[in-house]
């Protein structure tokens, strides 16, 4: 009875230590066993952008094709939303929201292999990807 209380006690506190102790890493490597489909051990703009595809749809509850500004909050400031809604309609369409997921994908990319690995994931730009992506 008290191991099996303590083993539920570790295990509260495993669970803790990664939501505290390594939020980067644990959000990177949770992504990649989501983001990489083809199991290849990175994630490729194809694997990206389906990914970003499925969180459109997802974020866009009234399903008419756009997210508005509310709809991206936290995940686009109000300059990078700006910049990606060129037609200047307050919403973003889904070639516009995919065209934002592709610079950042470039830019998390530094050694433009068209993969990024666990390593890229974790960098700066590599996370302001994974907004975009979940
Ligand atoms: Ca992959
Ligand atoms: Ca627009
Ligand atoms: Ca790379």
């Amino acid at each position: 009875m008290m191991t099996r209380r303590m083993a539920i006690l570790n295990c509260l506190a495993a669970i803790g230590s990664i939501l505290v102790g390594g939020p980067a890493f644990a959000a990177a490597s949770r992504a990649m066993r989501l983001l990489d489909t083809d199991n290849d051990g990175t994630v490729d703009l194809e694997e990206a952008k389906r990914a970003a595809s499925a969180l459109f749809n997802k974020l866009d509850r009234d399903h008419d094709g756009t997210l508005d500004r509310r709809e991206l909050r936290g995940r686009l400031s109000a300059t990078e939303f700006a910049s990606a809604d060129p037609d200047k309609d307050g919403t973003l369409s889904k070639d516009e929201y995919l065209k934002v997921v592709e610079s950042r994908f470039k830019a998390a990319d530094p050694d433009n292999d068209g993969t990024l690995d666990e390593k890229e994931l974790r960098s700066r730009a590599g996370q302001a990807l994974l907004r975009l992506l979940q």
